[in-house]
């Protein structure tokens, strides 16, 4: 956790969907510091409130819900729906319609600023020998990152039509440590998540902006040239774990399409599970 002392900008309520996932539990804590009440959700219990926190079950796809969640919301931390390839179902229902509705019910609350955790599953189809910005049209590498590129679009639809800002974070793969030779260029460290989502919440005009979430590692496959005024700056990096990687890893088969393309194994996954 950075050793952050109060936030400039201190939201008076934060809202914070997906709170019991796997980065939802590790940004809960982190959260707090920049909200007067951390609003946590999920689908299923996440155990009682801590202090100036607020526990509230919804399900993405269930619209009422979501009204209700919005509900007397300064900006919303959109970490909810499904996070891995799967069948379409699940997909649909959580990051389809749940996009929809968490949109909706901004609108209709007056929520201005969402950042949306959206995944480089969206460009998972480019090459590992190319480098992308946020401007090159998506490649999805699955049902998964084809619904964070609608998740995209919803975003930019309901900022050119309605002002709702958002800032989509293409997030890398943010674990304790990389796990193999691709988590090398696309390892985003826990505090360079908690960064890059407090950049986006803070920042003082954003639109929709898109932006890589990912570490300032030494292999890199994504520029952020144009994100700049997020104003996001990594401090950690991959380059200490590289050697035990690269040791437990040694050879690539470089024929091995999950070696060739960013989405690693993703563009392998079978969505029908
Ligand atoms: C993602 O979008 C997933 O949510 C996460 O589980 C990782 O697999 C990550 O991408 C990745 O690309 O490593």
């Amino acid at each position: 956790m950075l050793n952050t002392p109060a936030s400039p900008l201190k939201f008076p309520r934060l809202l914070l969907t997906g709170a019991g996932g796997n980065l939802g539990q590790e940004l809960r804590p982190r959260l707090k510091v920049y909200c007067d009440v951390l609003r946590v959700s999920h689908r299923r219990d996440l155990g009682s409130a801590a202090e100036g926190e607020e526990v509230q079950i919804a399900a993405l796809e269930d619209a009422d819900q979501m009204l209700t969640l919005l509900d007397g919301v300064s900006a919303v931390v959109h970490m909810g729906g499904v996070s891995t390839e799967q069948p379409w179902a699940p997909i649909l229902a959580g990051n389809i319609v749940g996009m929809v509705n968490l949109y909706e019910a901004a609108r209709l609350k007056g929520v201005k600023r969402i950042v949306f955790a959206s995944s480089n599953h969206v460009t998972g189809f480019y090459r590992q020998d190319e480098v992308v910005n946020t401007r090159m049209p998506p490649k999805p590498d699955g049902f998964y990152g084809l619904s964070k590129a609608f998740g995209e679009d919803l975003a930019q639809l309901y900022w050119d039509r309605w002002g709702i800002e958002t800032v989509s974070i293409r997030i890398g793969s943010s674990f304790s440590e990389p796990r193999d030779r691709r988590m090398l260029a696309t390892y985003l460290s826990y505090d360079d998540l908690e960064r890059v989502i407090v950049a986006a919440l803070t920042a003082p005009i954003v639109g929709h902006t898109i932006i890589y979430g990912v570490s300032d590692n030494q292999t890199i496959w994504w520029d952020n040239s144009n994100a700049k005024h997020i104003g996001y700056r990594p401090k950690d990096s991959s380059d200490q774990f590289r050697s035990a990687v690269e040791a437990k890893q040694p050879v690539i088969d470089t024929k091995d399409p999950a070696a060739i393309y960013q989405g690693g194994a993703f563009v392998k996954a079978s969505p029908q599970g």
